[in-house]
């Protein structure tokens, strides 16, 4: 399946959503949106996605907008008061995610309590955990990776959406490199690493981890912040900054020179 046109298209809407709202995490939402695309393609009705990096709640939007999970009118209140699609994703708005991400380090625990749940009820749904490499930072993080090994979560698949950034540095100045594969495997993950933006390959490679019936599993996904907007790609200051009008535009123009299918 050629799934470039729906980068492209997702890309657009995220971009329009951001600047229609004024908001910052657009390089965020960019880096992971192919993850994001590759993992709802995969799941099963009734597995989860849970997107513990929360600031990039507006690509889980678009990719739900995408799937028919949120409606159009819905997913136009991005941001806005009273909106249940919030800068990030709050309690039960929206399916099956009963709790609130965006403090950095929660998801994964949270995915890895449920997982074992699962386990317990005899039910074997895959949890899906995408974090950022910034959360391998999170103490947390490590906690959580050893209880996965220990308890044999057989039925978890965390992606770690590795682009290298986080807001105000890069994660090798800031901790080191804590997504490193050689540490996910020692402590006992069956881990792969690959380029993060490819998604025909990455819906390959979940499905082949997915018949892998002893540990945890963690794709380490190579990608890069503000993937597909040119002068967005690599840059700091993309974290945070939201787009003029001026920006906006060249935006749209460096997909159309990027994903010209
Ligand atoms: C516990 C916690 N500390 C700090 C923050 C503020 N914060 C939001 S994003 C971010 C860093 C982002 O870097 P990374 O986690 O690697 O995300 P990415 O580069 O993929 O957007 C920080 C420190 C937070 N959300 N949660």
């Amino acid at each position: 399946m050629d799934f470039i046109t729906t980068q492209k298209e997702l890309r657009k809407k995220l971009l329009s959503l951001y600047y229609n709202v004024n908001a910052g995490h657009i390089a965020c939402s960019l880096s992971c949106l192919d993850l994001l695309i590759a993992l709802f393609h995969c799941k099963t009705k009734n597995e989860r996605v849970i997107l513990s990096k929360g600031h990039a709640a507006a690509a889980l939007y678009t990719v739900l907008n995408h799937n028919g999970e949120i409606s159009d009118n819905e997913y136009k209140t991005f941001y806005k008061n009273g909106t249940k699609l919030s800068a990030h994703p709050s309690a039960n708005s929206f399916t099956n995610i009963p709790f609130a991400l965006g403090s950095l380090g929660h998801g994964f625990p949270i995915g890895c309590g449920i997982a074992n749940a699962n386990k317990l009820l005899k039910n074997q749904e895959y949890v899906y955990i995408l974090m950022s490499d910034g959360e391998t930072n999170e103490g947390t993080t490590w906690e959580a990776a050893h209880y996965a090994v220990s308890k044999k979560l057989d039925n978890l698949m965390v992606l770690i959406d590795k682009n290298q950034l986080q807001g105000f540095g890069y994660t090798k100045d800031v901790l080191g490199d804590t997504a490193a594969v050689e540490k996910w495997k020692s402590i006992g993950f069956e881990v792969i690493e690959m380029d993060g933006h490819n998604v025909d390959k990455l819906v390959d490679s979940i499905s082949n981890l997915k018949r892998y019936n002893t540990k945890p599993k963690l794709i380490v996904a190579n990608t890069v912040k503000g993937k597909g907007v040119d002068y967005m790609e690599n840059k700091m200051e993309w974290h945070y900054l939201p787009m003029n009008e001026e920006m906006y535009h060249k935006a749209l123009g460096s997909l159309e020179i990027n994903y010209n299918a």
